[in-house]
């Protein structure tokens, strides 16, 4: 962690019905995983939602009917920001690895797809934001090699019991322009970089340096309410507005 505070939107997604077994103690609340991103305004362009396989979760309840999926040590940084059903104590309903997420069916703010899945990637960092990360490979270099390593690898989708249809359907989504890098900047980077999966981890940190300062000054909004607004002015507006309705949280650390 940095000297400044970093802060994080966190996403409310939805779970959708049925539960699995697992989540009997969580029938008739609100569940959700909650994802911590810096970037709201792509959340247009969501494919599916990231869990690290041997992490540990819990279910903590933020109020009387909503209850969260995140870290231990995110939910205890939540009861401090007042998102606790019982002031700075976090209640566990559940305990959940991240083989209890995979194939989740999910409903998330503002994506185009209506129904996403949570899925493995392995260099999740349990001690950064919630350990459960969204997924915009359109925009994110982290996310692009992760979805294309599960759909170009039928032996890694078995290992983890991911089926194809949780996977395979989803492309990515143009929903921001960069001059350089065309609609599709984290593919494009990828590529030209000569990346071949998510475990490079020196490529992915110059892909990233480059995708995030680029999108953020140069970018603009091909999609949504302020399609045609630069990233930077749509950013301020689209979080704001997602906090507003309840499908966001502020969270910082
Ligand atoms: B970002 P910083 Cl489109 N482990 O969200 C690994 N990565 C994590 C994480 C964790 N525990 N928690 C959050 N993240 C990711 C969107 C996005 C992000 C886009 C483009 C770039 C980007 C969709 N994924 O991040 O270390 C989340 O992915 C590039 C920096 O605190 C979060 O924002 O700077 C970002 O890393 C936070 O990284």
């Amino acid at each position: 962690e940095g000297v400044q505070p970093q802060d994080y939107t966190l996403i409310k997604m939805e779970v959708l019905q049925p539960f699995p077994a697992k989540f009997g103690p969580l029938e008739g609340k609100k569940v959700y995983l909650a994802a911590a991103t810096l970037r709201p305004e792509t959340m247009y362009g969501q494919t599916n939602a990231w869990v690290l396989p041997d992490g540990k979760y819990g279910a903590f309840e933020i109020s009387e009917t909503d209850v969260l999926i995140v870290t231990e040590r995110a939910a205890l940084n939540l009861a401090y920001q007042n998102f606790s059903r019982i002031p700075k104590k976090p209640t566990c309903l559940v305990e959940l690895t991240g083989y209890d997420l995979i194939g989740l069916p999910l409903k998330s703010p503002l994506s185009f797809n209506e129904v996403i899945y949570a899925l493995p990637m392995l260099t999740i960092l349990t001690d950064k934001g919630t350990g459960i990360v969204t997924s915009v490979p359109s925009d994110a270099p982290d996310d692009y090699m992760a979805l294309h390593d599960l759909k170009a690898k039928p032996a890694f989708r078995a290992k983890f019991g991911v089926k194809d249809e949780w996977v395979l359907p989803f492309e990515v989504i143009p929903i921001i322009n960069i001059p350089e890098f065309g609609d599709k900047s984290a593919e494009r980077v990828c590529t030209d970089l000569k990346i071949k999966s998510q475990n490079e981890k020196d490529k992915l940190a110059e892909a990233k340096r480059l995708t995030y300062l680029r999108g953020f000054t140069e970018g603009t909004m091909l999609v949504g309410d302020f399609a045609g607004k630069k990233v930077q002015d749509a950013k301020p507006l689209i979080r704001s507005k997602l906090i507003e309705t309840g499908e966001a949280i502020m969270y910082s650390e």
